[in-house]
C-alpha cells in the first residue's frame, strides 16, 4: 500500500429514522443537519466521503402504528419512506444512499451478520417472559408498555428504555406495566428467544471506549456509566411478523429485534450504494479497511445503542470497523416545551416546502440551535433575528455591496496585478478565518464554526466601511479597484466556506464570482482577475413579519399520520 499520500477515508452515518411518524425540526437539528454539514466539509477537504442513511422499517415500531392506522406494515413504510425521503431531499440532506431497512440486501446482511455472531459463539438461547395482550392476540412491543423505572423511579419509563435515565430496560422490568395503546395490564408469557451475550464483550467496549479520544465528554461517561453496572445479555428475537425472519432452526417464525437489525442497516446501505455503482466490493473499503473512519449522528436517546449495543454486536462478529466518533445529540425544543406530535407542538417537516422560505434561510436558523452539549430551543423570534441580523445584515450585505459595488462601477470586472499591504490583509485574514471555521466543523462544532464564519463577513464589511470605496471611486478609481478586488476574494473565501452550510446559497455566489476551484484550496488563491457572470441579486432577503406568519401557520401545523392513507 501506498504511504502517506491516500486521501483519507471517511463513512458519515445518520441514525435510522422509524416510519411510525414525519420527522420534525428536532430530528433534523438532532441528527440529518449536522450529518449532511459534516458530509459535506468531508468532501470539500477532499477526502473520499460516503454518506448513507436509511428508514427503520423493521419490527414492533412498524407494525403497532400499521395497526393503529389500519394499513399494512408494507404500505405504511412504503409512502412513509417517500415522505422521509423527500424531506431530506428538500433540506439539502446529502445522503449518497437513503435506502430502507427492508431492502432484500439488508435481509440477507442481516441474516449472515447473525450467523457470524452466532458461529463465534455469542448467541445463547433462552426463555423470555414477554408482555402480551389478550385483547389483540398480541405480543406487544418493548415500546408500547410503560410503566415505572426499576432505576430511577421515572413513571412513564418505555419498556426498551427510560427516556429519563436512559437505562435499556426489558419490559418485565417495569413496575405496574400498561400497555401503551389501551392502557391494559399486558400479561407476561413465556416465550423461546435468542440472546446476545454481551457479558462476552465487556472487557473489550471497556478499553475501546476508554480509549476513545473524538468523542464528547458527555458520551464516554454516559456509556463508561453503564459499563459499570455490568452488561447482561439481551434478546435479540421477537414474536412478530413484520422484519428479519431469523435464518435458525427452531425460530424461523421470528423475526430480529428491531434494534438488532437496524444498526446492520449502515452496512447494508454502504453495499447497495457499491452495487448501485457495478462495484460489490466497494463497501469493504468502509467497513474493514482500519483507515476508515466512521462517523456516527444520533439523538441522545440513540447512545447506548451505538456505543454498547453496536458495537458490542461488532466485536461479536470482528473484522468490521467500530466507530470512530458517536456523535450524540441533545434534544431540541420548541418555544418552552418539548416537541410533541401528539400535542401538536413543534416545527413539523411536512409542510414546510410549502411555507414560502428557502432550505438555506431554514438551514440558517437551524444550524444555530444543533443541539451538541445542552438541549437548544426552536423559538420564532429567534428565526427572525438571527436570519435578519446575521445572514442579511451581515454576510448577506457584504456579499451583495461588493458585488453590486463592482458591477455598477466596474462593469463586474476587477483586475489587479498583486496584492499587498492592507489588501493582503484582508484577503489572508479572512482565509485564515476560514480555516479555522473548517477546523471547528472536523471537530463537529458546528455553531462555532458558523461563528468564525461571520467573522469572515464581520473583517470584510470593517475593511469595506474602512475605505470607503463609494468616496474612492470619484478619486481613486484604480485604488478603488484594488480595494474591490480584495473585496470580492474575500466573498470567494466566505462562500467557499458556506458550502457545506448552505449548499445552494454558496453554488450561487460562487457562481456570480466565476469560482473554478472550489475546494479549499481556493481560500489561498489571490486570482488576479475577476469578471462577476450577471447582474448581482440580493442573495438573501430580509424576513418580513407577515412572511414569517405565514410559515410559522403552516409550519406549527402537524399532518395526522393517517391523511397519508385516505382512501
Ligand atoms: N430508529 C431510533 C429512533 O429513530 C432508531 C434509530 C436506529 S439507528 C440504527 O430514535
Ligand atoms: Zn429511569
Amino acid at each position: 500500500m501506498s504511504k502517506g499520500v491516500e486521501r483519507e477515508r471517511v463513512l458519515v452515518l445518520c441514525a435510522l429514522p422509524y416510519t411510525n411518524a414525519v420527522p420534525h425540526v428536532g430530528n433534523l437539528v438532532g441528527s440529518h443537519l449536522p450529518a449532511d454539514i459534516f458530509a459535506r466539509y468531508c468532501r470539500l477537504k477532499g477526502k473520499e466521503t460516503l454518506f448513507v442513511g436509511a428508514t427503520d422499517e423493521n419490527g414492533t415500531p412498524t407494525e403497532v402504528a400499521a395497526l393503529e392506522l389500519g394499513v399494512t406494515p408494507q404500505e405504511l413504510t412504503d409512502t412513509m419512506y417517500r415522505v422521509h425521503r423527500e424531506i431530506y431531499k428538500w433540506f439539502e440532506i446529502s445522503y449518497d444512499n437513503f435506502s430502507r431497512t427492508s431492502t432484500p440486501t439488508h435481509h440477507k446482511t442481516s441474516q449472515e451478520f447473525f450467523l457470524k455472531i452466532y458461529a463465534n459463539g455469542y448467541i445463547s438461547e433462552g426463555v423470555l417472559r414477554l408482555p402480551y395482550c389478550e385483547k389483540d392476540k398480541l405480543f406487544l412491543p418493548d415500546r408500547y408498555v410503560e410503566g415505572t423505572c426499576p432505576v430511577c423511579g421515572y413513571e412513564l419509563a418505555r419498556g426498551d428504555q427510560c427516556e429519563k435515565c436512559s437505562t435499556l430496560l426489558d419490559p418485565i422490568q417495569l413496575i405496574n406495566p400498561r400497555c401503551k395503546v389501551d392502557g391494559s395490564v399486558p400479561v407476561f408469557k413465556d416465550s423461546k428467544q435468542l440472546f446476545l451475550e454481551l457479558g462476552k464483550v465487556q472487557d473489550r467496549l471497556q478499553a475501546w471506549i476508554g480509549s476513545n479520544q473524538a468523542w464528547k465528554g458527555q458520551v464516554t461517561s454516559l456509556a463508561l456509566g453503564w459499563l459499570k453496572e455490568g452488561l447482561k445479555k439481551r434478546s435479540i428475537t421477537r414474536d412478530l411478523r413484520w422484519g428479519v425472519p431469523v435464518p435458525l432452526d427452531g425460530y424461523r417464525d421470528k423475526v430480529f429485534y428491531v434494534w438488532f437489525d437496524a444498526p446492520i442497516g449502515y452496512i447494508s446501505a454502504t453495499k447497495e450504494w457499491g452495487d448501485a455503482r457495478g462495484d460489490p466490493r466497494a463497501w469493504e473499503r468502509f467497513w474493514t479497511d482500519e483507515r476508515t473512519r466512521i462517523y456516527n449522528f444520533l439523538g441522545k436517546d440513540n447512545i447506548p445503542f451505538h456505543t454498547i449495543f453496536w458495537p458490542g454486536m461488532l466485536f461479536a462478529h470482528g473484522g468490521l470497523n467500530l466507530p470512530y466518533d458517536v456523535v450524540g445529540l441533545q434534544f431540541c425544543n420548541y418555544e418552552g416545551d418539548k416537541i410533541s406530535k401528539s400535542k401538536n407542538w413543534g416545527v413539523f417537516c411536512e409542510n414546510i416546502p410549502q411555507a414560502g422560505l428557502d432550505p438555506d434561510i431554514w438551514r440558517y436558523y437551524l444550524i444555530g440551535i444543533i443541539p451538541e452539549t445542552r438541549d437548544t430551543e426552536f423559538k420564532w423570534d429567534d428565526f427572525k433575528n438571527k436570519v435578519n441580523n446575521e445572514l442579511v445584515a451581515n454576510l448577506g450585505n457584504f456579499i451583495h455591496r461588493t458585488t453590486t459595488f463592482a458591477w455598477n462601477n466596474f462593469g463586474g470586472e476587477a483586475t489587479v496585478d498583486g496584492v499587498a499591504g492592507d489588501e493582503k490583509a484582508l484577503i489572508d485574514g479572512v482565509a485564515r478565518l476560514g480555516e479555522e471555521s473548517l477546523a471547528l466543523l472536523g471537530e463537529v462544532r458546528f455553531r462555532e464554526a458558523m461563528s468564525k464564519l461571520l467573522a469572515m463577513a464581520d473583517l470584510g464589511n470593517e475593511y469595506f466601511q474602512s475605505k470607503q470605496p463609494w468616496k474612492l471611486v470619484k478619486t481613486q478609481k484604480e485604488e478603488c479597484a484594488r480595494v474591490i478586488h480584495a473585496c470580492l476574494m474575500a466573498c470567494e473565501s466566505i462562500a467557499i466556506v458556506l458550502q457545506p452550510f448552505l449548499p445552494a446559497s454558496s453554488a450561487k455566489i460562487l457562481d456570480l464570482l466565476g469560482t473554478h476551484d472550489r475546494g479549499v484550496s481556493g481560500l489561498w488563491k489571490h486570482r488576479p482577475h475577476v469578471q462577476l457572470s450577471a447582474k448581482p441579486e440580493v442573495p438573501f432577503r430580509k424576513l418580513e413579519d407577515d412572511q414569517l406568519e405565514a410559515a410559522k401557520k403552516l409550519a406549527t401545523k402537524s399532518r395526522p399520520a393517517s391523511d397519508y392513507f385516505k382512501r
